[in-house]
C-alpha cells in the first residue's frame, strides 16, 4: 500500500494536515487529492476539531499538480484530474471549521489553488506563490482563475496567471493573497495558536458567520445582507447564544456547548 502522502496530526483542538511528499515538492497527484477529500470527510465528521491547519513538509507548500502524472492524461482523463482537484479544494472549503493554509515554501499552480481554497493564508518569509502553468502551455485547472481573482481582484491575478511568474512572500502579502508573514521556525506554531483561539469563541456563531460569507460572497448584495439576516435569527435561538451573552453580563469565561 503507497504511504499516506498527508499526515493528519491533532494539535488540541486543531487538526494539523501536512501535505508529505517532499521529494516531489509535495506536487498534487491523484493519490493525494484523493486523500485530501477522504481526510476533510473524517475531520468534518469530528465535532472536537475546531480549525484545520495546512501546511507542507520540506521546502515546498505543494509546487502545483503532478506535472509527470499530468503529462500522460488524454483529454477526457484530464477533465476527469481537473474535477477530481475541484473536488480536493471544494471539501476543504466546505469544512464547517476555519482552515488556516501554513505556506511554509513554493506555492505554485496547484499549490497556490490549494493555499486559495482555505479561508485564509500565513506564510513563512521564504514562502513563494504563482502560477506558473502558461509556462507549460497549460492554464489553471483547480479553480485559479476563480478563487484567486476573488481573493486578490483581477489586476493582480491575471498577472500572476496571464504573466505565469512567481512573487516573493512581501508582494503576496501586500496584495492581500497572504494575512500574516513569519519566520520560518514559528510559521506552524502561530497558524496552530490562531486556531487555539478560535476554540475559544462560539462554534456554532463561528461555522454560521463562515457559512454566510462563503454562500453571500456572490450574491447581490441585498440577497447577502437577508443571507445574513435570516442566520443571525437562527442564532438566536441557540443555547450558545445565551451562554455567551450571560458570561458577558456575570463578567465570566463562557462555556459553548455547541448547541
Ligand atoms: N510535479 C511533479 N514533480 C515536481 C513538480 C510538479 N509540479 N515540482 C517539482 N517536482 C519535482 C521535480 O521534478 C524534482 O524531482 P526529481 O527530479 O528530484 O525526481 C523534485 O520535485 C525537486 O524539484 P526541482 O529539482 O525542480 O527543485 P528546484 O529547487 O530546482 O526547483 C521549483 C523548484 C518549484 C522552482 C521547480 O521544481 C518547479 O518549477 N516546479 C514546477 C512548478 C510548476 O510549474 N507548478 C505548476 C504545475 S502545473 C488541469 C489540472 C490542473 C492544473 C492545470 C490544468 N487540467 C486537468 C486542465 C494544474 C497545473 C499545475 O499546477
Amino acid at each position: 500500500m503507497d504511504p499516506d502522502r498527508i499526515r493528519n496530526e491533532r494539535r488540541g483542538s486543531v487538526a494539523l494536515l501536512t501535505l508529505d511528499r517532499p521529494k516531489a515538492l509535495n506536487s498534487l497527484d491523484s493519490a493525494t487529492l484523493e486523500e485530501l477529500i477522504v481526510k476533510c470527510g473524517q475531520i468534518g465528521a469530528d465535532e472536537s476539531v475546531r480549525a484545520v491547519v495546512l501546511t507542507g513538509e520540506g521546502r515546498a507548500f505543494a509546487a502545483g499538480a503532478d506535472i509527470a502524472e499530468m503529462r500522460g492524461l488524454a483529454p477526457l482523463e484530464a477533465d476527469a484530474f481537473s474535477q477530481l482537484g475541484h473536488r480536493a479544494m471544494s471539501s476543504l472549503e466546505a469544512l464547517s471549521v476555519p482552515t488556516i493554509a501554513a505556506v511554509n515554501g513554493y506555492a505554485l499552480g496547484g499549490g497556490c489553488e490549494l493555499a486559495c481554497a482555505c479561508d485564509w493564508i500565513y506564510a513563512s518569509t521564504k514562502a513563494r506563490f504563482g502560477q506558473p502553468e502558461v509556462s507549460l502551455g497549460l492554464i489553471p485547472g483547480f479553480g485559479g482563475t476563480s478563487r484567486l481573482l476573488r481573493r486578490v481582484g483581477p489586476a493582480w491575478s491575471k498577472e500572476l496567471v496571464l504573466g505565469g511568474e512567481a512573487i516573493d512572500a512581501e508582494t503576496a502579502q501586500r496584495i492581500g493573497l497572504v494575512n500574516r508573514l513569519f519566520a520560518p521556525d514559528e510559521l506552524v506554531a502561530a497558524a496552530i495558536a490562531a486556531g487555539d483561539a478560535i476554540a475559544t469563541k462560539g462554534p456554532l456563531a463561528v461555522a454560521t458567520a463562515k457559512r454566510v460569507m462563503q454562500d453571500s460572497q456572490d450574491a447581490d448584495v441585498r440577497v447577502a445582507h437577508a443571507i445574513e439576516q435570516v442566520a443571525f435569527g437562527l442564532i438566536s435561538a441557540s443555547a450558545d447564544r445565551n451562554e455567551g451573552m450571560d458570561a458577558f453580563l456575570e463578567k465570566r469565561d463562557p462555556n459553548f456547548s455547541n448547541k
